[in-house]
């Protein structure tokens, strides 16, 4: 068992504080910080602050410390909830999950690594070949999704650039089976990382796919590639050649085909090649500048070279006579569309990785019946509240998805709460708390709400703006508490009455620039091009497009818009992690400068507000802040009591328990529960930890006194 921690770490548990104030839970976040104490707990939920440095608490030592152990047997750590939630999902059949969230760089991808890597070294002792397997397949599969999905950005250099939800499938006998993968709104203008994926391979597969070794050489990647060229991305590095031996061979570990990994890189290459295709336009007619590319895109996506031009120039109406024309794009339409289609790109290659690695480790020929159920833990690893200086369309869905996320870790908290209170039969208090339902309904209410204003912006015909749809907000949600923009609050000269709103978010108040909403929305592509795709004579690019395979005539449904698509995949999710019983990381960047010894005050303490923490903890003492099984409780403080010590000779360990309550004086402060003793005040329990590590050094000296026959 892991040493346990002395007061001078602090406290491990929030709810232990003397009061709950920001002044008192700052005090506590940054002592155990300068002490290397990274996790800290609210009740089982735990609070992890990014290091910045490598830490030893993760080896198998550690692992081997926390496997099986209940929370409060060893210091705070992600074993420990990685193991609750094992546990839970083990004993009780129950599906579990553990949502982690926090802000870009706080630590939620490395933690979401650690809990995996937890699971995959405590589950099949017995080493048998496809179990391994399948952890090893589960594994490989992070590797991938990060190579594709992460990105240098200035708050992180290896910044998840989409949300992930992970189901991992567990047989009766606790081993996993095999597992599914959701991923959530990837930011689409992440090309650089078709350029950092190319860069590693052989100077002959760059010149078969027609490029150069030099970032600055793409237009896509220039920019990039300036800010960075000095420090991280000079000359291809060994590090570089590493990581794409490293993607190589996950992606064949994992059982893409030899084409299929020649088809991602291709689809990488052309996107880059894309970017470099420029347009000229003498007045009426447009024409691309840059055939070689045109015909390198064509070769690397077995497409026909004439078809990539006319897709890039045209694009295919159905008059409404029910007539098919080809429109000219305007030079400005003809770059819109070349972006368009070199995101989409992007987005489609990802989404398929995402369900090609799904369809290899789903869980197949699963009979319940000779199988036993089969049970799940999901690991959730997701942005957190977004509040920048500039805030956009990506911003307000991340919001978005954060304020759903509450609703449900409060409710689900008060439910847990509520439930082992009748289980333990004690009376139940209601605990008030404020119910971020009404923000919600702000963004999410049919007809009412904010998307349901932009998707009807987008739909209607003739040119709607930003501003426009902005107008239309204002009208519609003047009454709201929770949104204002300067027209509703002409004093506020912090807003632009032209394109400013302001949501009341549960976490802090943001401010929304509306400018791009409504193209970012409607998310456009042209058709063209998805035939195009689909046309392809490779078989792996088809599947990616099955779209194209209507033709003009045939598309009357509007496709949905992004928001919407967002929204129906977040509903889908808080559905998925309702029915489970939840486990939560709560992650805190501690300073911008990737610093491992500072711990900024403010920025700190940005996030515990936001991340909702003092409430947490409030909503956690509101009833019993503290409780332990009587036989765990009797274990750690018999010490402090004679009739307890070293053993009580009463009829049950509830008795004894009672006894060491009543020998304190806190009888008044807890309550008896069928198996656990509950307290409601950890003043309570705070004297005695305080009295059980002032005689822990007395007994220490006394037992080896012991063994070295002194008494
Ligand atoms: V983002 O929203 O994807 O941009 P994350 O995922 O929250 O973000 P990430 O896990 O990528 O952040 O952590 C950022 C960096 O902090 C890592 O690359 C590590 O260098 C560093 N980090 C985070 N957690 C730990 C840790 N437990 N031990 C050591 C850590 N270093
Ligand atoms: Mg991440």
């Amino acid at each position: 068992m892991a040493e346990l921690e002395g007061l001078e770490f602090g406290k491990s548990d929030f709810v232990l504080l003397d009061e709950v104030t920001m002044e008192q839970f700052m005090e506590n976040l940054k002592l155990r910080f300068e002490k290397g104490r990274i996790y800290t707990y609210i009740g089982e939920v735990v609070v992890s602050v990014n290091p910045y440095r490598q830490m030893d608490i993760y080896g198998k030592d550690t692992i081997d410390a926390y496997r099986g152990r209940e929370l409060y047997e060893n210091p705070p750590h992600l074993y420990a909830v990685s193991d609750a939630a094992y546990k839970a999902m083990k004993r009780r059949a129950k599906d579990t999950c553990i949502v982690i969230s926090g802000e870009s760089g706080a630590g939620k991808t490395e933690a979401s690594k650690y809990i995996m890597q937890y699971i995959a070294a405590i589950t099949n002792p017995s080493q048998r070949a496809e179990v391994e397997s399948v952890k090893n397949v589960l594994l490989k599969s992070n590797c991938v999704l990060e190579a594709f999905g992460n990105a240098k950005t200035n708050r992180n250099d290896n910044s998840s650039r989409f949300g992930k939800y992970m189901d991992i499938n567990f047989n009766f006998n606790g081993d996993p089976t095999g597992g599914h993968i959701n991923n959530y709104l990837l930011e689409k203008v992440n090309v650089f990382v078709c350029f950092q994926l190319l860069r590693g391979g052989s100077d002959e597969m760059l010149e078969s796919f027609h490029l150069q070794n030099d970032a600055a050489a793409y237009i896509y990647t220039r920019e990039g590639a300036a800010a960075t060229v000095s420090s991280t991305y000079p000359a291809t590095s060994n590090n570089d050649r590493s990581s794409h031996k490293a993607v190589m061979n996950a992606l064949g570990v994992i059982g893409f085909s030899e084409e299929e990994i020649s088809s991602i890189y291709q689809i990488l290459a052309s996107i880059l090649l894309l970017g470099n295709i420029q347009f000229e336009s003498d007045g009426e007619n447009v024409q691309v500048l840059g055939q070689e590319a045109v015909k390198h895109i064509s070769e690397l996506t077995s497409t026909d070279p004439d078809s990539v031009t006319k897709s890039l120039l045209f694009r295919t109406v159905a008059t409404g006579g029910g007539e098919v024309i080809e429109k000219g794009h305007s030079e400005q339409d003809a770059c819109f569309g070349r972006d368009a289609f070199a995101k989409a790109l992007y987005e489609r290659l990802f989404g398929w990785i995402v369900s090609r690695i799904n369809s290899i480790i789903e869980v197949k020929d699963y009979n319940p019946v000779l199988h036993g159920k089969n049970t799940v833990i999901g690991v959730l690893d997701i942005y957190g509240f977004e509040i920048f200086d500039n805030n956009s369309f990506e911003q307000f869905c991340i919001n978005y998805c954060n304020e759903k996320l509450q609703q449900l870790f409060i409710e689900l908290i008060l439910q847990q709460e509520q439930g082992e209170y009748q289980r333990e039969g004690i009376t139940w208090q209601h605990i008030d708390y404020f119910n971020n339902q009404i923000i919600v309904d702000l963004v999410e209410q049919p007809h009412k709400g904010i998307i349901s204003i932009l998707d009807e912006a987008c739909l209607s015909v003739g040119k709607v703006t930003d501003t426009v749809c902005l107008d239309s907000m204002d009208t519609k949600l003047s009454q709201h508490p929770h949104y204002t923009s300067r027209k509703l609050s002409p004093t506020d000269k912090t807003m632009d009455f032209q394109k400013h709103f302001r949501i009341r978010h549960y976490a802090g108040d943001v401010t929304y620039s509306v400018e791009g909403f409504l193209d970012k929305n409607k998310d456009l592509l042209f058709q063209d091009f998805k035939r195009l795709m689909y046309n392809s004579s490779n078989p792996v690019l088809k599947e990616m497009w099955p779209d194209g395979q209507l033709s003009i005539t045939e598309v009357t449904k509007r496709p949905l818009t992004a928001a919407t698509l967002f929204k129906n995949s977040i509903v889908a999710l808080v559905d998925k992690l309702a029915c489970k019983e939840p486990y939560y990381v709560r992650c805190i960047k501690p300073n911008e400068m990737k610093s491992p010894v500072l711990l900024d005050d403010a920025r700190c303490q940005h996030q515990v507000a936001y991340l909702g923490l003092l409430e947490n903890v409030m909503v956690r003492r509101a009833g019993f802040a503290y409780r332990q099984p009587y036989a765990r409780f009797l274990q750690r403080y018999k010490m402090t009591c004679e009739y307890t010590w070293p053993n009580h000779l009463m009829g049950s360990d509830r008795e004894a328990v009672e006894a060491i309550v009543t020998q304190h004086g806190f009888q008044d402060d807890v309550a008896y529960g069928h198996t656990k003793l509950f307290v409601r005040t950890p003043r309570s329990l705070f004297s005695l930890e305080q009295e059980r590590a002032a005689l822990i050094p007395i007994l220490v000296l006394f037992l080896q006194k012991v063994w070295r026959g002194a008494l």
